[in-house]
């Protein structure tokens, strides 16, 4: 940390191929392994102990013994109902608009014919178990659970369970369980941490008339020690990725308004004291306005506290580059789960970032409608993963598993190149697997 509001970074002259940008770039290490380490006994505790276990981790992580695991419908059904009517229509609002996009991401099954006779079908399944963890702690979060469950839905996932820490009242957040509500979602597991995940991965035998199948899936996001229990189930269940701190990079020039650049810096930095927050501009004069701006808005901010350690951490900064092109190299080699383009032609600039967990164009798209109620999805890649994995959607939920359908022509027209594929690789078995089809030894 330096005394300086923010970081200035001057990438001006310098090469911008991948290694020299990877070392520069503001990024923090994040300490996974001691996150590793200390989940590793509350999953094996959770597997070994199931409910009864479940329970005593609970009691010591959140403070409260809860009677049952799972939230009982009429507490459910009450927080729907004690809503009050703003927050129940932009609930509304946002789950329609989630709910139109990801019918538009469904995936449509597609059949290959390769010859008269020989087909191969690309048949998507939707994972038939999800579990969804939505955190508790800092902030609550009743949009993640519209940004979980409605693609699900929309995949077709038959069995939801969200899991979500309890309150000192010993249930999830009301707001948490009134958008489950809205959604249709009964099955609420009142756990959370590493020992929610380990719950959704491992189930548990029933006790008390509670139990609880394995889930295939874990999705959402969570703190570091939620992101370290998912990689470490990963592979017993799936996970949508593990999940850092949540970004923002801005690529703005001379046209860009000062004052919306800071305010939505400010609004991803409001997260989380390792929240990043990065500016990227050819522009001196516009870095400048930025942090005069900055100085300004953030002792106004109710979290100012938090939002000043974000923008002070070393991975927030403001860079200057040599011109749009820099900025634009800079920006792609970032990768951040959050791009805002500010630049004139915000559209053209926008179709060469080809990084970025979601990209949010001009003056009139901030990251903030995003989170919330522009219908893409805010569960997206961080730590630079949107260089090669994608947010949640429909897909997240589905599974492609192809079809092979062969009639006796079509299987004799490739025979041959099956027979001599097989010896070349040494594995002649797999060529009379072919040839006693047609009356052959082999
Ligand atoms: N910006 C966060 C999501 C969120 N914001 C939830 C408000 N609530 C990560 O994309
Ligand atoms: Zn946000």
């Amino acid at each position: 940390m330096t005394d300086r509001l923010i970081d200035r970074l001057d990438f001006r002259g310098i090469p911008l191929d991948r290694r020299t940008l990877a070392a520069r770039l503001p990024r923090a290490a994040l300490g996974a392994q001691a996150a590793a380490d200390a989940v590793l006994p509350i999953l094996e505790q959770v597997r070994a102990g199931g409910r009864e276990a479940l329970l005593d981790l609970t009691e010591r992580f959140d403070g409260v013994r809860p009677g049952r695991v799972f939230a009982p419908a009429d507490a459910i059904e009450s927080a729907v109902r004690s809503l009050d009517p703003a927050t129940r229509a932009a609930l509304e609002e946002s789950i329609a608009r989630q709910r139109r996009v990801s019918a538009a991401q469904r995936p449509a099954d597609r059949t290959t014919e390769l010859a008269a006779g020989a087909r191969v079908t690309d048949r998507w399944l939707p994972v038939e178990r999800v579990g969804l963890y939505v955190p508790g702690g800092r902030a609550v979060y009743p949009s993640t659970v519209v940004m979980n469950v409605v693609p699900a839905q929309e995949a077709g996932v038959d069995a939801l369970i969200i899991a979500s820490p309890p309150g000192p009242d010993g249930l999830p957040h009301r707001d948490v369980l009134a958008a489950a509500g809205l959604l249709g979602v009964e099955t609420i597991l009142i756990a959370g941490g590493a020992q929610a995940v380990g719950a959704l991965a491992y189930g548990f035998d029933p006790q008390d008339g509670e139990s609880l199948e394995p889930v295939d899936l874990i999705t959402g996001p969570g703190n570091a020690f939620v992101a370290a229990a998912k990689a470490q189930v990963r592979g017993i269940v799936g996970i949508d990725a593990v999940a850092g701190p949540t970004e923002i990079i801005v690529l703005a020039d001379d046209s860009a308004h000062p004052a919306l650049v800071a305010a939505d810096l400010i609004s991803q930095a409001e997260h989380d004291p390792q929240a990043a927050a990065v500016l990227v501009s050819p522009s001196e004069a516009l870095l400048q306005a930025v942090e005069a701006e900055l100085a300004r808005q953030v002792p106004q901010a109710e979290h100012h506290d938090r939002i000043a350690q974000a923008l002070a951490g070393e991975q927030s900064a403001l860079i200057l580059v040599d011109d749009l092109e820099a900025g634009i190299a800079v920006t792609n080699a970032y990768a951040g789960e959050h791009v805002e383009v500010m630049t004139g032609e915000p559209a053209a600039v926008a179709t060469r970032i080809t990084k970025g967990g979601a990209v949010f164009l001009g003056d009139h798209s901030p990251v903030s409608l995003g989170d919330y109620c522009s219908g893409s999805n805010h569960v997206l890649p961080t730590m630079g993963t949107a260089a090669f994995s994608s947010g949640l959607g429909v897909p997240a939920f589905m599974r492609r598993s192809q079809v092979i359908d062969y009639d006796r022509e079509a299987l004799a027209e490739v025979a041959g190149h099956v027979e001599t594929l097989a010896r070349v690789e040494g594995l002649p078995a797999h060529g009379a697997a072919v040839t006693r089809r047609f009356g052959g030894e082999a």
